[in-house]
């Protein structure tokens, strides 16, 4: 039985310096989400947008971190309403908006499991700490956020921490990681499909490797996707783009693989920003990668 898709817009642009990203949940509605899912015979409830404050755009020089309350407040209120969704048995699909969202996301999913496992499919680790980030932007820091890394208001987002382990993690795509998280990678030992690996293996040896890696020791997985982790001449709205990306064609045969697998328990697509974009292509690639990720099969 296929479960219903609630979705949630996050229009949220405080987790780094180039306005537009807010704009992203609405250019994904006109790009007809709702009504492309639902054409693959799901049951789709477009719960709208949560609300963003208005925040005065800070910088914290102390603790290098840019608008860190309007963003620990918006993350509690996605936080409560994806937790919403999982308790009454909805697949939760969240738009945004730039990538500091996903610790409120994960923040209320993490918690309904006992090992939950993370895709992150990005140009970017977002793995760093206010110590190590070059730019003070809270959306580098989602992933170290959720692992329980940083500025304590950000690892404690839904009163609890951390939301997933080192272990849990496969990073897909990543071309433009800081000194900082290179590091914490290899301390670490968190497993990583660089563009090197992808361009080695090819995306389906990288997609069985890491679909077989969450199939035993995980009871759901996050789908984390950041648009930028496709190449900008295919997704060219994004606010941070890194030549060299992942291929249109590579990521739909990762979403389809995906699909097949059964293992994707939640997900969100991130950093569309609809004004640094062309005609909507960015946020156009992003539902037919949500469509492929649901099933939809080209025959
Ligand atoms: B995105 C950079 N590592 O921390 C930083 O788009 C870029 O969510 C972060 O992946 C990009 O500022 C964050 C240089
Ligand atoms: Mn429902
Ligand atoms: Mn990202
Ligand atoms: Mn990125």
């Amino acid at each position: 039985m296929k479960k219903n898709i609630s979705i949630l817009g996050v229009p949220m642009d405080l987790g780094q310096m180039r306005r537009g990203v807010n704009m992203g949940p609405s250019a994904i509605r006109y790009a007809d989400v709702v009504e492309r899912i639902e054409k693959l015979g799901y049951t789709v409830h477009d719960m709208d947008d949560i609300e963003i404050g208005k925040a005065e755009r800070l910088h914290d020089a102390e603790s290098n971190l840019r608008n860190l309350k309007a963003v620990a407040d918006a993350s509690e209120i996605l936080a409560s309403k994806v937790n919403e969704i999982v308790e009454k048995g909805d697949f939760p699909l969240v738009l945004g908006g730039d990538h500091s969202i996903a610790i409120g996301t994960l923040a209320g999913i993490s918690k309904h499991y006992k090992n939950l496992g993370v895709i992150w499919y990005d140009a970017h680790g977002d793995l760093n700490i206010p110590e190590t980030s070059p730019s003070g932007n809270i959306h580098g820091m989602p992933l170290a956020a959720s692992l329980g890394l940083g500025h304590e208001t950000l690892t404690n987002i839904g009163g609890y921490c951390p939301k997933v382990r080192y272990e849990n993690i496969v990073i897909i795509g990543a071309r433009d990681l800081d000194e900082g998280e290179r590091e914490l990678i290899k301390d670490r030992g968190i497993k990583v499909y660089t563009m090197h690996e992808i361009d080695r293996l090819g995306m389906t040896r990288v997609m069985e490797e890491t679909i077989e890696f969450f199939k035993d020791r995980t009871d759901g997985v996050h789908l984390s996707l950041d648009l930028d982790g496709l190449d900008p001449n295919e997704c060219p709205g994004v606010g941070t783009p890194v030549m060299g990306g992942i291929s249109y064609r590579e990521s739909h045969l990762a979403m389809e693989m995906l699909a097949e697998s059964g293992i994707i328990t939640s997900a969100e697509f991130v950093e569309v920003n609809p004004i640094l974009d062309d005609k909507n292509k960015t946020a156009d690639v992003a539902v037919s990668l949500m469509c492929s990720l649901f099933g939809e099969k080209l025959l």
